[in-house]
């Protein structure tokens, strides 16, 4: 099956001092996006950042990340509520009142690099219903197997959709550590209808976003989650991480979705 690449082009934690071509501003994402869904990504996966460059829940903000991405092509927009450390709950959640066709939901809390990355239960279990009320597609960010488990408490609660779609994020500092054997046992043990991508964060970004494709899963490409194409080399901006992951892919003879490919295998209703 046609894979689904994710473009991830700000994220949380990285600066423009980290990589200078790191899009912060609504248009600097917009342009970003566009560019990526031109090299094959259907869905993109957004930060928003305010005027100073930090991560915000801002709903106006959001709006018009939202608005210029439509305005320059038809992806699918995927609002993170993860926003970034020390961004409270209460106001991560209220990006889902934008109605972005997908919001990734993180089940628990934890160890997040050098600090602490809070998703209460409750909370959690509100922002899911809100999310189902709405019809905002959750993808639920899994950093370890506990997290999975409680996953699927979530969906024993009928809070998420029975089949549900998962990233498995590997080499977070507070997760699980980003090995072959780590993704190899994740994907085990996912219920077998699951709908998968992984997230390699840092260094081992290539090795395991290809073994991701190799196994059948989706892939997430961008500054998000490397700001290197390889060591020593920074990546001008997420299109390359991109492009790379398409011809992963297209290598392996699975081929990438197309926006309405990747609505269909996604489940959206609009
Ligand atoms: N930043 C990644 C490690 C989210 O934004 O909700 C995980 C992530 C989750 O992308
Ligand atoms: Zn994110």
């Amino acid at each position: 099956m046609n894979a689904i690449i994710t473009v991830a082009p700000t994220g949380p934690v990285a600066t423009k001092a980290d990589n200078a071509s790191l899009p912060t501003a609504p248009e600097e994402i917009a342009e970003h996006v566009e560019a990526a869904y031109h090299a094959g990504a259907s869905v993109a996966h957004i930060h928003l950042r305010d005027a100073q460059g930090r991560p915000t829940a801002d709903l106006g903000t959001g709006r018009r990340v939202m608005d210029l991405i439509a305005e320059r092509c038809p992806i699918l927009v995927q609002m993170s509520t993860g926003v970034g450390l020390g961004v409270p709950f209460e106001e991560r959640a209220r990006l889902v009142e934008l109605q972005p066709e997908m919001a990734t939901l993180n089940p628990c809390s934890m160890t997040f690099g050098a600090g602490e990355f809070l998703n209460p239960p409750a909370e959690v279990r509100r922002l899911a219903a809100r999310m189902q009320d709405l019809g905002i597609r959750p993808e639920l960010e899994i950093y370890d197997s506990g997290h999975l488990e409680e996953c699927l408490r979530l969906r024993d609660e009928a809070l998420v959709p029975e089949r549900m779609q998962f990233s498995l994020v590997l080499g977070v500092r507070g997760g699980m550590a980003a090995t072959a054997e780590n993704l190899v046992r994740m994907v085990a043990l996912l219920p077998e209808d699951s709908i998968w991508q992984v997230i390699a964060i840092g260094r081992p970004n290539l090795q395991l976003t290809a073994m991701g494709l190799a196994l059948g899963g989706n892939a997430r490409a961008g500054l998000e989650d490397t700001l290197y194409l390889r060591k020593g080399e920074p990546s001008p901006g997420s299109t390359p991480l991109v492009e790379r992951a398409v011809r992963l892919a297209t290598d392996l003879d699975r081929g990438v979705c197309t926006v309405p490919e990747a609505r269909a295998a996604l489940l959206l209703g609009r």
